[in-house]
């Protein structure tokens, strides 16, 4: 069945170079896109940045630039960064842009119009020093500034605000009769019980500050943040400009809307964003997948803590595969995971060199040792095995795409290194090597042989979305024809014959961990 999806990251803060922990973002969306494109499902998968506000205009007055040319750089160095990460990003939006300032500009007139915004008094605690704006909720026990420990000031400002309250009872109901409208479950409970407490009107300008879009008419205030940020899923698609058709495609008429947002935002995605749409009478088409935060050994990535990774630091050292696949499998949906150099190379050991590696180059090397290289469909299995084989096979196959489906990248990883587990044990089980010594014994070999050959097919289309240039690696080796790298073609069996290459490459070469460790200037550790 072919489907319109379309799939979209988070847009980073241009504040700063993006690192290990937002990537994390992306790859799971490119690896979401990747599996769609194999399903042959139309597709189209948006990134982005999200380039105004009062810190960027402070960073970039740090560094004696002006805020445009200050993100136009930020923004380079992302764009390089997803293409070294093989990201497959069908566009790139800016917040910047004409073409999404333009269109923002178009729907808060809109809204307030509509009396959807309206002009009030923010009043806020303020810290001079910091020059920011802080809710209750954000400063100190003590009433001081969250940031520097300082004592903040209330403060009063003209402001926009877009009225939440008024859609509150209808965003509830939408919530409760969408069952996977947030996922997973206990992230959609955590937003129900916030609209539960009750929601206020939402502060949308700010006078305090320049690096923003102006409001159309009255450009003494910048829209804040949020309806700016939020718009961009929107404006990439062309809505309300004079070229709409992605928009009608993959909004309107779409069949799977996606937004991937971090546990930190999910609340303005599940509540602005949607009452943003009902104001708009634009349909929400959209589901959206709250995930958890990579954690270091010392808790949150941050700067003052000096733990951040960045992600070309984990590519140079070990491959972009090695990276993909460490982020998709150690993240369960909705929950934190952990990210230390240890539990990095230990995956690497046990799961790529080891189980995968090794099964590869063991399989390759018999085919070429006992058939020079040929496989062959059996007449009949030989073996009890191979039935036990064939039906890991088609179960994990059945676990793998309902899980995909539904974004739950782990379970399906998890499910295809047990058939490679599977595998692994099956060359013990059959020992190729004793069968070997027997003439007789000949179509019982060939007959393991194209097991294992059927089996590395299947788990190398599996894992293309996550691990593409390994998975093409494989299939290469194996001399898979075209129509059977498809998704179509995840069955065991459909092999009749091939001829595999000579001799397979390392695809993993295993690491001591020692030394690994020095090198990154961390002491082993129990990560847990
Ligand atoms: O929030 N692990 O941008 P952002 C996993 N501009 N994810 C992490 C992470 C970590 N350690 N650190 C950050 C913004 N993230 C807004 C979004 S969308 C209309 C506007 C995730 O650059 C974080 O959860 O601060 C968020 O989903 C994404 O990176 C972007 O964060």
């Amino acid at each position: 069945m072919c489907k319109k999806c379309y799939i979209t990251t988070p847009i980073y803060y241009a504040s700063g170079d993006v690192h290990i922990g937002n990537s994390y973002s992306t790859i799971v969306c490119d690896t979401f896109a990747r599996y769609h494109r194999l399903k042959q499902d139309e597709t189209y998968f948006l990134t982005g940045m999200d380039e105004h506000g009062q810190k960027i205009e402070e960073a970039a007055k740090k560094q004696n630039k002006t805020p445009q040319a200050f993100v136009d750089e930020v923004a380079l160095r992302t764009k390089t960064l997803w293409k070294n990460l093989e990201i497959t990003n069908d566009d790139f939006i800016r917040t910047s842009e004409k073409r999404h300032t333009k269109i923002v500009q178009k729907i808060f007139e809109q809204l307030l119009s509509q009396d959807d915004i309206y002009l009030g008094t923010y009043e806020g605690d303020y810290c001079v020093p910091c020059e920011a704006f802080f809710t209750k909720t954000q400063l100190n026990e003590d009433g001081t500034c969250p940031d520097c420990g300082r004592k903040t000031i209330k403060v009063q400002e003209e402001s926009y605000f877009l009225r939440l309250k008024k859609y509150e009872k209808q965003l509830y109901q939408f919530i409760q009769e969408h069952e996977d409208f947030i996922q997973p479950e206990t992230r959609r409970n955590e937003v129900l019980s916030f609209i539960e407490q009750g929601l206020e009107d939402l502060c949308v300008s700010r006078t305090s500050f320049e690096w923003g879009i102006p409001v159309l008419s009255n450009p003494k205030h910048v829209i804040y943040v949020w309806i700016d940020a939020l718009a961009n899923y929107l404006t990439a698609l062309g809505y309300q400009s004079d070229d709409d058709e992605l928009y009608q495609k993959f909004w309107n008429h779409g069949d799977e809307v996606v937004h991937v947002v971090g546990k930190d935002i999910l609340r303005f995605h599940a509540i602005y964003w949607p009452i943003m749409l009902m104001a708009l009478h634009v349909p929400i088409r959209f589901k959206l997948y709250a995930h958890g935060w990579i954690l270091m050994k010392e808790g949150k990535m941050s700067k003052s803590k000096g733990n951040i990774v960045y992600p070309m630091e984990v590519v140079q050292s070990y491959g972009l595969d090695a990276l993909r696949y460490y982020l998709v499998k150690e993240m369960p949906l909705g929950n934190d995971g952990i990210f230390t150099w240890e539990r990095f190379i230990e995956r690497y050991n046990v799961d790529l060199a080891n189980d995968l590696g090794n099964l590869v180059s063991r399989s390759i090397s018999m085919m070429n040792k006992y058939f020079d290289g040929k496989v062959e469909k059996p007449k009949k299995n030989e073996f009890s095995y191979d039935q036990e084989v064939e039906e890991t096979i088609k179960n994990t196959i059945a676990t793998y795409i309902d899980s995909f489906d539904h974004f739950q990248f782990q379970n399906g990883l998890i499910a295809v290194w047990e058939l490679i587990d599977r595998m692994n044990k099956y060359i013990d089980e059959t020992s190729p090597w004793v069968l070997a010594k027997d003439e007789k014994q000949k179509e019982a070999l060939q007959d393991v042989m194209y097991h294992l050959y059927e089996g590395l097919r299947l788990v190398a289309i599996m894992i293309s979305p996550v691990m593409p240039a390994t998975s093409q690696i494989i299939l290469e080796e194996l001399k898979v024809e075209e129509s059977l790298k498809t998704f179509s073609s995840l069955q065991f069996g459909l092999t009749p014959a091939s001829r595999v290459i000579e001799k397979a490459k390392v695809l993993f070469q295993r690491l001591n961990m020692e030394e690994e460790l020095k090198k990154h200037e961390l002491n082993a550790c129990s990560d847990e």
